[in-house]
């Protein structure tokens, strides 16, 4: 059966496909629709999370139990869930744990830019980099075989273009997985010292075996064309030098962690220079050179910021033509705005009249940084509203500011509803404790707006509309 699907969709369904029941998620772009669209099939349980590292703990306790799982989060998302995904790779799953990583190069919606390839790298867990949608449905739903075979949850990396680009995509028939049995074993699930040093040989012998599987993984593939120039490439980094060099030879890795060692050599031997083309970070070029490999750079150097294009790979690799460029520029700019009507407008103009210094969150009312309100100060990430607010008031109670008249500025944390549920709240314990006394807004919009109107725990609106508590935030 033949579909036109996005990345995310083609995720959602290779997980399906793979018998998936399970989906856990905290909603951030470009991952977001993937847990909407696994939340609709039939016979599957989903939910929204507080945040991502308890999506990663639900989902390793359901695949602990035998069932298949899916967890869907945004880069930054990953950094929230490294706590138990470390872990993860110690204790392994039993039934298979897949979770997306959807890395946003370009920072369309994103406060930062990062690889999440790191990641598979640092906690030694296979990472899976589609490139289009047939492969995101492909990898997802062999994904759920390797985290099986070597007992271990798989990343799958995406990144914005391939999350959100339609394109064609076979599916095959939905596996009749049946969970598998639980029984308890503490010595491969409480990670105390003493059953966690164990553990690390288990993990150390994985990457061993999962060295020798990456070598003869149909997921990598080597197109030998013009000999004088051979890139290594994975992801959207593929397609844009498939269109960019097309006379080129490729080496595309469909893992990203572990390398093919092996093949990638006989690769560089078969080139008269080898390159790595990539996105927003070096993580693939320190991984061939540390494999031993000379790679060259090309005459002009590829920009770390932002995303790949086609142009800018022809531009680095001395091509003076950029196609489509000139139609690009027409285009004009649409920078995002707060909703005519937004409530919060009010919030913020009244902060910047009472002069106030205001830590900022993450979320639709971030744009009340902007002018005319120009009413926020600081936003680092998730939560750090409330505890970047104590912070300041730490430092402007500081004794050798006494003749300052800073001081008097109020000190004023603002945060949205979802993201005070994500992790203000335990910012706001923390400050309790400490006998802070500044102000919190809570910017009740009753919504997860910025992601497109999620439900979260002070609404309580779950992802399958099943019946909810509401948590009263007054009382809180
Ligand atoms: C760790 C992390 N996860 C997810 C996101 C994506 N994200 C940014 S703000 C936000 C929630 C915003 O909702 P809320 O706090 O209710 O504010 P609203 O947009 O409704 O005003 C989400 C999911 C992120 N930036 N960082």
């Amino acid at each position: 059966m033949m579909e036109l699907l996005s990345g995310n969709e083609a995720i959602a369904r290779g997980a399906y496909d793979a018998g998936a029941t399970v989906g856990v998620a905290y909603p951030g772009t470009p991952s977001t629709e993937t847990m909407e669209e696994f939340a609709t099939f039939d016979g599957v349980y989903a939910e929204w999370c507080t945040n991502e590292k308890v999506a990663v703990e639900v989902g390793l306790g359901a695949a602990a139990s035998g069932v298949r799982v899916l967890a869907t989060m945004k880069h930054v998302g990953v950094n929230v869930a490294a706590d138990p995904l470390f872990t993860a790779s110690y204790t392994g799953v039993n039934g298979g744990f897949v979770i997306l990583a959807a890395d946003d190069p370009g920072m369309y919606s994103s406060q930062n830019e990062q690889d999440s390839q790191f990641y598979g790298q640092a906690a030694l867990i296979p990472v899976l980099s589609p490139s289009d949608s047939q492969e995101a449905y492909d990898f997802t739903r062999a994904a759920y075989e390797v985290s099986e075979r070597f007992d271990v949850p798989v990343l799958i990396r995406s990144s914005v273009r391939i999350s959100h680009t339609k394109t064609r995509v076979e599916r095959y028939e939905r596996s009749s997985y049946v969970p598998k049995d639980y029984t308890s074993d503490p010595a491969k699930w409480v990670m105390m010292p003493a059953f966690a040093k164990p553990r690390r040989e288990v993990v150390l012998k994985r990457v061993q075996e999962l060295s020798d599987w990456v070598e003869d993984c149909e997921f990598n593939r080597c197109e030998i064309k013009d000999p004088s120039c051979g890139i290594v490439c994975a992801g959207a980094a593929y397609q844009h030098v498939k269109e960019a060099l097309p006379t080129a030879s490729v080496f595309k890795l469909g893992v990203t962690w572990p390398l093919p060692e092996r093949s990638l050599r006989e690769f560089a031997e078969a080139v008269e220079h080898l390159y790595v083309v990539e996105e927003g970070s070096s993580y693939l070029t320190q991984a061939v050179r540390q494999a031993g490999l000379a790679v060259s750079e090309p005459p002009c150097e590829l920009s770390r910021a932002g995303e790949l294009s086609p142009q800018a790979i022809r531009r680095a690799f001395g091509f003076a033509d950029a196609p489509h460029e000139a139609q690009r520029s027409d285009l004009p700019t649409r920078p995002p705005a707060l909703c005519p009507g937004c409530p919060h407008r009010l919030v913020f103009h009244e902060l910047s009249r009472l002069h106030a210094i205001v830590t900022g969150d993450i979320g639709c009312y971030t744009l009340g940084a902007l002018p005319p309100l120009k009413g926020m100060d600081t936003c680092v990430c998730m939560g750090a509203s409330v505890s970047m607010a104590h912070g300041f008031e730490l430092g402007m109670k500081s004794p050798k500011r006494e003749n300052s008249d800073k001081r008097v500025r109020p000190i004023v944390a603002v945060i949205g509803d979802s993201t005070f549920m994500h992790s203000g709240l335990s910012s706001l314990i923390s400050t309790i404790y400490n006998a802070g006394s500044g102000t919190i807004c809570i910017l009740d919009n009753r919504t997860t707006a910025m992601t497109g109107r999620q439900g979260n725990p002070s609404n309580g609106i779950t992802l399958q509309n099943r019946l909810s508590h509401e948590i009263d935030l007054k009382r809180l």
